[in-house]
């Protein structure tokens, strides 16, 4: 009789390591010939449970972040200064034993306007010198091209990716980056989360794009659609560069429950499912799913295609899903309903679950639920290239930072991973969100921290910058030490 072995914890070369991006870690906004990008003109929010305010930018709102200097309102200038730290910063990574460090390349270091002449070689530079440390370290860099970011200046000149010319710009600019990092980076990702595409300037990197008029829900699918093309373009040159390459999507996932056994409950979140995995099934098999023709005829959108754009679509499938994971949400067929207050949990309340203090509902049963599903239906390597717990960390009198509710949140997940990989999953890796303190994306607060290093600095961008070890710290570097199995 033959049985195969179930795997029993972590693959020996699994990628355990932390997740950054350029616009909320580097700042240096200003130095080294960077252009300004499209990050460094949205301001602070105002408020902690409203998601939105990241993708609200006007004309108007453009104009007179330009004149302004500093970076007092808009907190992505300034980062933690990273970009003067990043031998500090990864040899703490590798302290706690880092695999993987992923981070993004700010577009405009090397394209200062998008489509200049010639790359900006200092900008270059400072990403060799990033990746030689890393190497330094035995630490894989993991690169995403494009992390909620792009040169302002393509958003004046064509409202960003609303322009089906901002996709050369963008595949010259990844060409340029797999052609100087070859035999370097071998882990990519072209887009961050592209689902922020269909949420407004975030993604779009075009003006007014929040809003739910019937122009701007046809724009945000168009500018999608151009990143779909972008994306896959950009795969296809990957691979002809360096065949060793390997490059994936990533979305933001979010698994969607129905709120009870009704079907019509659990038709709506079906519906509500698909309009998440819809991003995927098109970088992963490689066509848009037929569920979504209905949608956007439904809609009133309309796409305008080139007719190789579904050819290249096709030619430009991913070597592994990436996905970020931090909640899940609840639908009903009914609208009359309770709504979670989290900034981004746009479904229901679960009363099954606690929530941050952000109101992101925590579920790691959830990322098991993913998992799975994602394996069955796609059969591509899968990589959690973001996971973690935003929260405000206070430092006591002797300096030490006790963060038992980020270990506990970890934890849980990383318990659910090793169930998946025993059900067969393909688990890649696992870089959290977050392992040193940044600027976080949606609010541009820093008291929103994620890391296992705390960064010495608050919301108006006041401190020393000085890094300190969480209680976090030494757990991870145990719990990669141990490959998974010491979590404790
Ligand atoms: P912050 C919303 C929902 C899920 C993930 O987010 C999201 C967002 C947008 O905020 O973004 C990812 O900092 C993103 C990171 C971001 C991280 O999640 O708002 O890829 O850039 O920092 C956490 O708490």
């Amino acid at each position: 009789m033959y049985r195969k072995e179930i795997p029993d914890g972590f693959p020996k070369n699994f990628l355990w390591g932390g997740a950054t991006a350029a616009n909320q870690l580097e700042g240096a906004w200003n130095v080294g010939g960077k252009g300004l990008t499209t990050a460094e003109v949205v301001k602070k929010a105002s408020s902690r449970t409203d998601l939105s305010e990241m993708n609200v930018v006007t004309k108007e709102s453009i104009a007179e972040a330009i004149d302004d200097k500093t970076d007092e309102l808009y907190p992505k200038r300034r980062g933690i200064d990273f970009y003067h730290h990043y031998k500090e910063d990864i040899a703490l990574f590798a302290e706690m034993g880092f695999k993987a460090f992923r981070m993004s390349i700010a577009w405009a270091r090397i394209f200062p306007n998008g489509d200049d002449k010639t790359p900006n070689e200092e900008g270059l530079k400072f990403y060799d010198s990033v990746f030689s440390e890393c190497k330094k370290h035995g630490i894989e860099p993991v690169v995403t091209i494009s992390h909620y970011e792009m040169p302002l200046a393509l958003t004046l000149k064509q409202n960003g990716w609303a322009d089906r010319k901002t996709i050369d710009a963008f595949v010259r600019y990844a060409e340029t980056v797999f052609k100087r990092y070859k035999g370097i980076v071998k882990y990519w990702m072209t887009f961050n989360e592209i689902n922020a595409a269909t949420w407004g300037f975030m993604g779009t990197g075009a003006v007014d794009s929040n809003l739910s008029t019937p122009e701007q829900l046809n724009l945000r699918y168009q500018a999608l659609h151009h990143q779909f093309v972008a994306s896959a373009k950009a795969v296809q040159i990957g691979h002809k560069i360096d065949p060793e390459n390997k490059i994936g999507c990533m979305i933001a996932r979010m698994q969607t429950y129905p709120k009870t056994c009704n079907p019509r409950d659990v038709r709506a979140a079906q519906l509500q499912d698909e309009l998440n995995l819809f991003f995927t099934d098109v970088q992963v098999r490689g066509e848009y799913p037929e569920y979504m023709n209905r949608y956007f005829k439904e809609n009133g959108i309309e796409l305008s295609m080139k007719p190789e754009d579904e050819d290249e679509i096709k030619k430009g499938t991913v070597d592994y899903l990436g996905f970020s994971y931090y909640m899940s949400t609840v639908t009903s067929g009914d609208s009359k309903v309770e709504k979670a207050s989290g900034n981004f949990a746009m479904g229901e309340l679960n009363p099954y679950l606690e929530a941050s203090d952000w109101g992101w509902q925590i579920d790691p049963v959830g990322l098991r639920v993913t998992l799975n599903e994602y394996w069955d239906r796609y059969r591509v390597p899968l990589f959690i290239v973001e996971n973690g717990l935003g929260a405000l960390d206070k430092m006591d009198e002797d300096g030490q930072i006790h963060d038992p509710y980020r270990i506990d949140y970890m934890k849980k997940h990383i318990i659910q991973m090793k169930e998946a990989i025993k059900d067969g999953v393909d688990l890649m890796g696992y870089t959290m969100w977050g392992p040193i303190d940044l600027i976080s994306a949606s609010t541009s607060e820093m008291s929103k921290r994620y890391g296992f290093i705390y960064v010495d600095q608050d919301d108006e961008g006041n401190g020393t910058l000085k890094r300190y070890k969480k209680d976090s710290f030494y757990w991870y570097k145990k719990v990669i030490a141990s490959n998974g199995k010491d979590l404790d």
